[in-house]
C-alpha cells in the first residue's frame, strides 16, 4: 500500500509563523536576571545534548545499543529552557525520549551512555537503556515508554509535594501524540479538580512515529486549548526560543507554587531524526521540511546567534564549547565500552523495593523521597 499523503503535516511550522504571540519574552524577569555567564551555560547545555544524541547514533550503528534509541536533536531548548528554570524542590517526569531532561538534570554523559549499551555503570545499572533514564537524587524520575503512562505518575508526584507541604512543582513532559491518550485525560482531571502544582509540557513536533499531527488529532485550535475542558491554565509556546521557553515555563511554575494550580504548555519543536532509530523516516514528511527547520529554527543556532547579538559570546568561545562537548561524547562512549555488563546474578534484583529491601518499614517512603 502507498503511504498515505501527508500534505496537513506542514500545518505545524505554519502555527509557529503566524500564531504565537509576539510579547517579548527576553524582558520577561526570569530572562532579564540572567547573568552573561548564565546565558553561555545554557548554550553549553544544548549543545552538550547535541553531541551526546549524535554521538549516540555511531553507538547504535556500531550495533551497541540493544533496543530502541529516540533522539531529542532538535527538541534541546524545550528541555533547556524548561528545566533551567526549576528549583531544589520542583521535579521531573518525562516519556522515552528522555536524553535531553537528563542531561538537563545534571546526569552525566557517562552514566547516560553507559545505559544505552546496557552496561553496569548506566543509570540504571544497564537494565532500562535509552528509555529508562532515571536519577531520584537529582528529582529526575524517568525515561517511560508507555505512551502518556508518564501523565498520571506526575500528577501523583504534584499531589505528593502538596501532600508533603513542599512549594514545589512537577514538570511532566509528553509529546503530541500522548495528548490522545485516556491515561492524560485522567491525569488532566484529577490535576485540575485536586489544585495539583503539575505542569504538562507537551512537546509537540509534529509527529507521533510516522503520523502528522494533523493526521492523529482532532483539535478546535491547539492541543493545549484541550486544557480548557479542565479549567485549567495553557499556553502555545515557541520552542525554538529559549527566552520564550523560559518565560513560559517561569509563569507556570509561579502558579504552581503560589496558587496550586496546574498549567498545559503547548511547545513547538521539531525532531530532525526519525521517531527512533529503527524508523527510516523517507516516507512521511518531506525532506525540505527537515531542511527549513535545521536552517531556519536551529535552537541552538538561534540561541548562537541572540548572544554573539548580545555580546556575551564569541565564535571561538563556541568553537571550544562545541570541542569540548564532542570530546565530553566521546570519552562517554569508551566509558561505556569498557564497562562491564551486569552479571546474571543480577537479573532479579531491582524489580521490586520490597523484595531487595525485605524487612525494611515500607510505609511512608514519601518521606524519603520529599523529605
Ligand atoms: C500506550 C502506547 N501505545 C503505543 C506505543 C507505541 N509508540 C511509541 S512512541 C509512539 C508515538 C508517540 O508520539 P508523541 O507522543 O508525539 O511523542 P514523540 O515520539 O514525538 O516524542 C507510539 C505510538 C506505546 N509505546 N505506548
Ligand atoms: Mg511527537
Amino acid at each position: 500500500m502507498p503511504a498515505p499523503k501527508n500534505t496537513k503535516a506542514v500545518t505545524h511550522p505554519e502555527s509557529l509563523k503566524e500564531e504565537l504571540p509576539a510579547n517579548a519574552p527576553e524582558k520577561h524577569p526570569v530572562n532579564q536576571g540572567l547573568g552573561a555567564e548564565e546565558k553561555v551555560r545554557l548554550y553549553r547545555q544544548m549543545v552538550r545534548i547535541r553531541h551526546f544524541e549524535q554521538r549516540s547514533i555511531r553507538v547504535y550503528q556500531q550495533g551497541k545499543i540493544g533496543g530502541f534509541l529516540h533522539l531529542y536533536v532538535g527538541q534541546e531548548a524545550v528541555a533547556a529552557g524548561t528545566i533551567s528554570v526549576l528549583g531544589p524542590d520542583d521535579h521531573v517526569i518525562t516519556g522515552y525520549r528522555d536524553h535531553g531532561h537528563a542531561l538537563m538534570v545534571g546526569m552525566g554523559m557517562n552514566e547516560c551512555m553507559a545505559e544505552l549499551t546496557g552496561k553496569l555503570t548506566g543509570c540504571s545499572k544497564g537494565k532500562g537503556g535509552s528509555m529508562h533514564y532515571f536519577a531520584p537524587d537529582k528529582n529526575f524520575w524517568g525515561g517511560h515508554g508507555i505512551v502518556g503512562g508518564q501523565a498520571p505518575l506526575g500528577s501523583g508526584i504534584a499531589y505528593a509535594l502538596k501532600y508533603a507541604g513542599k512549594k514545589g512543582c512537577c514538570l511532566c513532559y509528553m509529546g503530541d501524540g500522548a495528548v490522545n491518550q485516556g491515561a492524560v485525560h485522567e491525569a488532566f482531571n484529577l490535576a485540575s479538580l485536586w489544585d495539583l502544582p503539575v505542569i504538562f509540557i507537551i512537546e509537540n513536533n509534529g509527529y507521533s512515529m510516522g503520523t502528522s499531527q494533523a493526521r492523529s488529532s482532532a483539535l478546535a485550535g491547539s492541543l493545549a486549548q484541550r486544557a480548557e475542558g479542565y479549567g485549567m491554565a495553557w499556553e502555545l509556546v515557541n520552542g525554538h526560543d529559549l527566552y520564550a521557553v523560559r518565560a513560559a515555563t517561569a509563569d507556570a511554575v509561579r502558579r504552581a507554587h503560589e496558587e496550586n494550580k496546574p498549567t498545559v504548555m503547548e511547545i513547538f519543536t521539531y525532531r530532525y531524526f526519525g521517531h527512533s532509530m529503527a524508523d527510516p523516516d523517507k516516507t512521511y514528511r518531506q525532506k525540505d521540511e527537515i531542511k527549513e527547520y535545521r536552517e531556519k529554527r536551529d535552537p541552538i543556532i538561534l540561541w548562537e546567534k541572540q548572544l554573539l547579538q548580545e555580546g556575551v559570546l564569541t565564535k571561538e568561545v563556541a568553537e571550544q564549547i562545541n570541542a569540548e562537548a564532542q570530546a565530553e561524547a566521546d570519552a562517554a562512549a569508551k566509558f561505556a565500552d569498557d564497562s562491564p555488563f551486569p552479571g546474571v546474578e543480577t537479573i532479579t534484583q531491582d524489580i521490586y523495593w520490597e523484595e531487595d529491601n525485605r524487612g525494611a518499614e515500607t510505609s511512608g517512603r514519601g518521606t524519603i523521597v520529599f523529605g
